[in-house]
């Protein structure tokens, strides 16, 4: 019946990935960051208007300085091999959160990014970096407030997500069963899908089991 429109995911089990194989935790980030790119493939396969990722949220400030500047490099060096890629596949990219907290090399590599996209017309991918919902929520109720009308309809019209197609499903891989202040509000009426997968083993086919069953649910239970 009706096929998924946006899909959200929490890339969960980089770390566990890693020290299952007794590696140093950079590489599981490393084979995460493969696994993107194949979700940013498949994503564009499967026709999805809007995929949005949780890449780092406000709480990985509190990880160590080493994982957090490896990450910044592992975040440079994707849209310094990826940009290109997305961009020709009319890839759109957008940031949710507040980016302008990294270094100024990072923000200017990100904004770099957004213009190099910023006609396409195609999968939107949603980057949340230093991202939290309750933030989010409370920052698009105080812009609600300031125009003189609070209602959900006007919250959500404030949302970083505003211009996003409804979010329809969001995955968490490592099995894990929280929301981690990930799209506290979008979750509202969305599918929850969780596996036991490590993100670096996440692949596009995993990607379709979890939208056959999105498809599924909807045709037994109906629209909203
Ligand atoms: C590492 C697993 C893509 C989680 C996935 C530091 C942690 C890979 C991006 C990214 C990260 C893509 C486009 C863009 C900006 C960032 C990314 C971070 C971490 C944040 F414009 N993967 N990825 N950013 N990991």
């Amino acid at each position: 019946m009706s096929a998924a429109r946006h899909v959200a995911i929490i890339m969960d089990g980089n770390g566990r990935w890693a020290k299952k194989r007794h590696l140093p935790h950079v590489v599981g980030h490393q084979r995460g960051v493969e696994a993107v790119r194949r979700l940013v493939r498949g994503a564009r396969d499967f026709e999805l208007e809007a995929l949005t990722i949780y890449a780092f949220s406000t709480e990985n400030w509190r990880r160590s300085e080493e994982e957090v500047s490896s990450l910044m490099g592992l975040m440079k060096r994707f849209i310094l091999s990826d940009l290109e890629e997305m961009a020709e596949n009319n890839i759109r990219l957008k940031i949710i959160g507040d980016y302008k907290a990294f270094t100024p090399d990072v923000v200017e590599l990100i904004e770099k990014a957004l213009a190099r996209t910023a006609d396409n017309s195609g999968t939107i991918l949603a980057v949340a970096l230093n991202y939290g919902a309750q933030d989010e929520i409370a920052r698009a109720a105080a812009a609600a407030a300031a125009k003189g009308e609070v209602t959900p309809e006007t919250i959500a019209a404030e949302l970083d997500t505003a211009d996003l197609p409804p979010l329809d499903l969001l995955i968490r891989t490592s099995g894990e069963v929280r929301l981690s202040n990930f799209l506290l509000w979008q979750a509202a009426y969305a599918e929850l899908y969780f596996t036991d997968v490590l993100w670096p083993d996440f692949t596009a086919n995993h990607l379709k089991e979890a939208l056959e069953e999105f498809a599924n649910r909807e045709r037994r239970y109906g629209g909203r």
